[in-house]
């Protein structure tokens, strides 16, 4: 039955049918649209979040649309990936941020305080609130009830200027989680069991939302760590309920006003159920080189391991390394392997640090590294060559490690730090009893590291630090009806963002300037990339199934555009890259038969009608004079934005169309 609740602040009817969360939170933050899977709603955002690498850019953006002040309820901008400072890059980088939240009433969380994810869920994030970050495992936040998403840099800056956030109406999957996770088995080892069922792309289009009495028994940060890793399915994100045991989390956290109540309804519809009963569930492993590939560590085989990391977003929290810490205890680490840790925010080492329980991980013979992303994104403990990587992170794709063949298996802490005192990856229930420790009540809360926005006044006068390597944004054409050039690149199925624009330490310090960073597209697929679509005056990209999966990164786009790319053809997109080859003006155009993928070879010369971008598309194969149909998902507005040249372009278009008026 259809009841309706109340009219929201847009004048809109909010209806609910039997409320999951997450039609609870979209009802009363949605703007235009239909409540229906697949349709394209707008949302009205409470909270963004960015982090350097990708911030850099949509603060240079949110800076070109001429906005006083960020609308948003608050915004948050952190500085946790792009830390190794070797030259004046970073720095600069770091600098502008930092007087970029200054003049336009931005929080500022200094590098060094912790990782964006991990410091936004301690001392941010809202139950029942909406959230878009730059940055792919925003949805980390909905371990505490906030519907999180990640989303490209543009689509960031213009939820700071006031605008709604588009996205497809979700299916909304129900997780229905029974039973109890046994010791040695923890949140990691859920989600890698999730990941095993969908796959890479099993989330595409759904909201991942977790219920059952299952849910009571896990923290929220254990929550995190799954709504984390939730990304690596393809979901648009994933939420848990708000209840007491967030209410005493916040508590914990000196938050407990900004607790709300957050439930199911008893008789919530739920467009497809997953039951997963914890106590059934082992230690899980991810194999070389995807989050997808996910066997029992018990049946992975004896593998000699060269590396264990412990850390980055998904496992960083305070609990996980009072786990590895307590293992550790009067431990030794293998003497044939190297461990690292990177803590998850500086709230988390003042506790080991006040508990004593950081001295048994500098005994043991841990590498601990600052509080920040590090090796997750290739900035710094790269493996050896061939070397074998154990990592509690979330992504374990060929090459992001920075060694081309590492390889990279990832898992819990508990497995982790098993496999660090064996030197075989190892199934952490043979360790015997697991550990006694006890959590805080109330966490040490010192917030020195975060820069609060100025008043008004006083932030108009704040002058924005520009370093050389801040190039100007490029500036692109309208698109025209014909599009024509060669395939510079033929791609297979589940291309990442790393594929397309690599980070590590070489690269990531060139996010803000496109022209530099621009030549490393495609460099691990091909090396001479960026010299053929010079030569060519740009051209096609064809892939295969869910094209940009991973990262938010929108250089994947912008720095394509930049070499002149003018489509993408593939079978099908992931959702946040397709959103950022739309906001930057590049065609996302799929097969209508997945079948003709294989009608078209690298060097072919295309010419492709577009049109208006309303319905179908012909390609014209002019090398195999051959006739290929294609599709899209794109929207009115999407087809506008594009054939504008992209969603600056159309921004100030439709500024100056509304000062016409
Ligand atoms: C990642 O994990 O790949 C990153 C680095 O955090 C990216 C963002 C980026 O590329 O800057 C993400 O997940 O969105
Ligand atoms: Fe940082 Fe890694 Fe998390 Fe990305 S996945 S935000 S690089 S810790």
């Amino acid at each position: 039955m259809k009841v309706l609740l109340e009219e929201n602040s847009y004048g809109k009817q909010v209806f609910s049918m039997a409320g999951t969360i997450t039609e609870k939170i979209l009802d009363r933050h949605i703007i235009e649209g239909e409540k229906k899977p697949g349709a394209e709603i707008a949302l009205r955002i409470d909270n963004t979040l960015t982090q350097d690498a990708t911030g850099t850019m949509a603060y240079l953006q949110f800076e070109a649309i001429g906005i006083d002040r960020v609308r948003t309820e608050f915004s948050v901008s952190f500085v946790d990936h792009n830390m190794l400072q070797t030259d004046f890059k970073n720095a600069d980088d770091h600098r502008y941020l930092q007087s970029v939240a200054q003049r336009y009433g931005i929080y500022f969380s200094k590098p060094g305080n912790g990782i964006c994810h991990q410091v936004f869920l301690e001392r941010f994030a809202k139950p029942g609130n909406t959230l878009i970050g730059s940055d792919s495992h925003t949805p980390t936040a909905g371990g505490i009830g906030c519907f999180a998403m990640g989303a490209g840099g543009l689509d960031v800056a213009c939820a700071m200027a006031g605008a709604p956030f588009r996205i497809k109406y979700p299916k909304i999957v129900g997780i229905h989680l029974t039973g109890k996770l046994q010791p040695w088995v923890s949140a990691k080892d859920v989600i890698l069991e999730i990941l095993r069922r969908l796959d890479v792309k099993g989330g595409v289009g759904k909201v991942l939302e977790y219920f059952g009495e299952g849910v009571k028994t896990l923290s929220v940060t254990d929550r995190a760590t799954i709504a984390n890793m939730g990304t690596e399915t393809g979901a648009t994100t994933s939420i848990f309920p708000s209840d007491e045991i967030t209410r005493e989390f916040l508590r914990s956290q000196g938050r407990e006003d900004q607790w709300i109540e957050l439930l199911p309804d008893e008789n919530a519809e739920y467009d497809e159920i997953i039951e997963i009963d914890l106590s059934a569930i082992e230690p899980m492993v991810a194999l070389p080189h995807s989050p997808g590939n996910v066997v029992k560590v018990r049946e992975a085989g004896k593998i000699k391991v060269d590396q264990v990391a412990i850390g980055s977003c998904t496992n960083s929290s305070l609990r996980d390394l009072k786990v590895v810490a307590n293992v550790l205890k009067d431990r030794t680490v293998c003497s044939d392997l190297h461990v690292t840790i990177s803590p998850g925010s500086r709230q988390v080492v003042e506790h080991l640090i006040e508990s004593g329980e950081y001295r048994y991980l500098v005994r043991a013979g841990v590498r601990i590294l600052e509080n920040a992303c590090g090796p997750c994104i290739g900035m710094g403990a790269a493996p050896n060559s061939g070397g074998v990587s154990v990592r509690t992170f979330n992504r374990n794709f060929k090459g992001r490690t920075g060694t081309a063949d590492a390889q990279v298996y990832l898992v819990s802490p508990e497995t982790a730090v098993a496999t660090a005192i064996t030197g075989y990856l190892t199934d952490p229930r043979e360790l015997g009893e697991f550990p006694k420790f006890t959590m805080p009540e109330k966490f040490f809360i010192n917030d020195n590291m975060i820069l609060k926005p100025l008043p008004e006044e006083e932030a108009r006068k704040v002058q924005i630090v520009r370093g050389p390597n801040i190039a100007p944004l490029p500036t692109f054409d309208p698109i025209s009806d014909t599009l024509t050039g060669k395939v510079l690149i033929k791609v297979e199925d589940n291309i990442t963002t790393d594929h397309i624009m690599p980070a590590g330490a070489k690269v990531l310090p060139l996010r803000s300037n496109i022209p530099e960073i621009s030549k490393f597209v495609f460099e691990s697929l091909d090396g001479n990339f960026y010299h053929k679509a010079k030569e060519n005056n740009g051209g096609f990209i064809v892939a295969g199934e869910n094209y940009g999966q991973g990262s938010s990164r929108e250089h994947a786009a912008l720095a394509p555009k930049y070499l002149g790319i003018k489509a993408v053809i593939a079978k099908s997109f992931a959702r946040i890259h397709q959103a950022n080859l739309i906001n930057f003006g590049i065609v996302p155009l799929t097969f209508a038969n997945p079948e003709d993928y294989d009608g078209i070879d690298e060097m072919d010369e295309l010419e492709i009608y577009i049109g208006d971008l309303q319905g179908e598309c012909t390609l014209y194969n002019r090398t195999k004079e051959k006739k290929i149909k294609l599709t899209h998902s794109l929207s009115r507005l999407d087809a506008e934005i594009l054939k504008t040249g992209g969603k600056l372009p159309w921004i100030k278009k439709t500024a100056e169309k509304g000062n016409a008026k």
